[in-house]
């Protein structure tokens, strides 16, 4: 009996959770990625679907003033199920300040309310009903985890907002989750910063008020110095199986490569089961194969997506960036193609007209059909931020690769277009050094793949490109219209 991790394989951090009778709900962060808060519902805690995302509308989530730093946006959902309705409470960061809300929904798929704003002074909300039925929001604020009392109508504060619990010593005491259990209220945090110290600590009391005392273990849990696989494990969220069987899920990283080790999926979403010792959690440390029930089912190594374009709505896998896919892509314009109104931003601006999804696997090979129409350029693209990405393109008679790193982007091989509608492909491969290889090329007329250039992988991954994200794969166009007849994404751990 065993499972594999991690069960959210690709950059959803942060990830929050509850149960519904059999069915289970999550929530990840998506920072400038829109649509926001990516949510997914599994009978088993193993596997996955995605059945939606909580901001999902334009007056949901404005990303327009996150232009400074890809990293803001949104951070850091909380998900509950309080009297038949589901909560989501999160934080849209900008370069003008913070704005944490929330929104409900009585069918998780959506749609959800407006949002409701909440004025407190830090991020990472979470929400908890007490036995009276007061609703309490804890956050993240300096130095310490901050409390207030509001009101789930309106968002205004009704008690508060207090600090509580500075947790056991580490830095960043964040990301924590209020819960109940036994008798107890509990208050488990994340700590030692989202790196390499990242850990889990936690706290009980007598009331969601406190006083609040830190286990004797703390942290709980944490990777910090070990040679385990998974690393930077923190920012837990628990849940209580329908059998009674208590479960954490908790964000890490999967890194490869020289000193000092590099991951490119960004913070993916882990699952180990807890037990209970003398009233206090107690984690299983993480493996990438987890000795536990529940059974794996069915086999998941090789996952193989081909998206024909031909529905009239995109899955809700496809994200872009800083705004809605629906700005300037379509699949209702021509059957059976996406198009593409693409303006003149260009990958490296911070609204350009790409459509990705999240390199999920170690392991992945991407192609795309494209007809160029009267784009300039029009690309597949291997994406972590304006500033870090690797594309191969068509644009005029050629076939380029170019490759962005910090402030150098050069072109590094080019070829004559091949006819017709070319098929471009974006295959990454295992290393030595680094975490992988990025191999970008094309198909000719009758489907002979030609590799145009091989990339170092470790200039897309978190520890040069720096902040919170993970790489996405897409499609891309820069002045005019393209069209893009389909997409396939076949990702290995192997
Ligand atoms: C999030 C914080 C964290 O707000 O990273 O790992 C921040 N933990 O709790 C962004 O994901």
């Amino acid at each position: 009996m065993s499972y594999r991790n991690p069960v959210i394989p690709g950059f959803y951090p942060d990830p929050s959770i509850c149960r519904v009778g059999s069915d289970y709900f999550l929530v990840a962060s998506s920072f400038t990625y829109f649509p926001g808060v990516p949510i997914f519902r599994s009978t088993d805690l193993i596997h996955w679907e995605q059945i939606g995302n909580v901001l999902d509308r334009p007056s949901h989530l404005d990303l327009t003033k996150t232009g400074s730093w890809s990293s803001l946006g949104v951070y850091a959902p909380t998900i509950r199920h309080h009297e038949g309705r589901f909560w989501v409470i999160t934080t849209n960061t900008t370069d003008e300040g913070w704005n944490t809300f929330f929104v409900s929904a009585d069918d998780p798929a959506g749609p959800w309310s407006d949002p409701i704003t909440v004025l407190i002074p830090g991020i990472d909300p979470d929400l908890a009903w007490d036995e009276q039925g007061r609703c309490w929001v804890h956050y993240s604020g300096v130095g310490a985890i901050g409390r207030c009392q509001i009101d789930p109508l309106s968002g205004q504060i009704l008690s508060g907002p207090e600090t509580t619990w500075s947790g056991s010593g580490l830095q960043y005491p964040e990301a924590p989750h209020a819960f109940e259990h036994d008798g107890m209220w509990y208050l488990v945090i994340a700590e030692g910063g989202t790196e390499a110290g990242h850990a889990v600590s936690i706290a009980r009391g007598p009331s969601v008020e406190g006083p609040w005392d830190g286990a004797p273990a703390n942290p709980i849990l944490s990777h910090r110095s070990t040679d385990k696989a998974i690393q930077n494990t923190g920012h837990a969220d628990f849940v209580q199986g329908a059998d009674g069987s208590w479960w954490m899920v908790v964000l890490g990283v999967r890194r490869r490569g020289i000193t000092p080790g590099f991951h490119v999926l960004g913070r993916e979403t882990f699952l180990t089961p807890v037990q209970w010792s003398d009233g206090w959690p107690v984690p299983a440390p993480l493996e990438l194969e987890m000795p536990h029930d529940p059974p794996r089912r069915g086999e998941d190594k090789r996952a193989a997506i081909r998206t024909e374009f031909d529905q009239s709505a995109l899955g809700p896998e496809w994200v872009s960036v800083r705004r809605p896919p629906s700005e300037f892509s379509s699949t209702s314009e021509r059957d059976g193609w996406l198009v593409m109104q693409a303006g003149d931003e260009t990958l490296d601006m911070p609204r350009p007209s790409f459509l990705g999804r999240r390199q999920r696997h170690l392991q992945c090979e991407v192609r795309a059909r494209v007809d160029t129409g009267s784009a300039v350029e029009a690309g597949l693209a291997a994406y972590m931020d304006e500033s870090a990405h690797y594309e191969v393109a068509v644009r005029g008679p050629e076939v380029l690769v170019r490759a962005r790193i910090g402030p150098l982007s050069q072109i590094v091989a080019r070829a004559p277009r091949p006819s017709g509608y070319p098929v471009l492909s974006i295959t990454v491969n295992r290393d030595t050094r680094g975490p992988d290889k990025v191999a970008l090329g094309y198909q000719d007329g009758i489907g002979n793949e030609t590799v145009l250039a091989e990339l170092d992988g470790r200039f897309l991954s978190t520890e040069v490109v720096g902040g919170f994200l993970g790489r996405t794969i897409g499609m891309y166009a820069v002045d005019g219209s393209a069209s893009w007849n389909w997409f396939e994404y076949t990702g290995s751990d192997v």
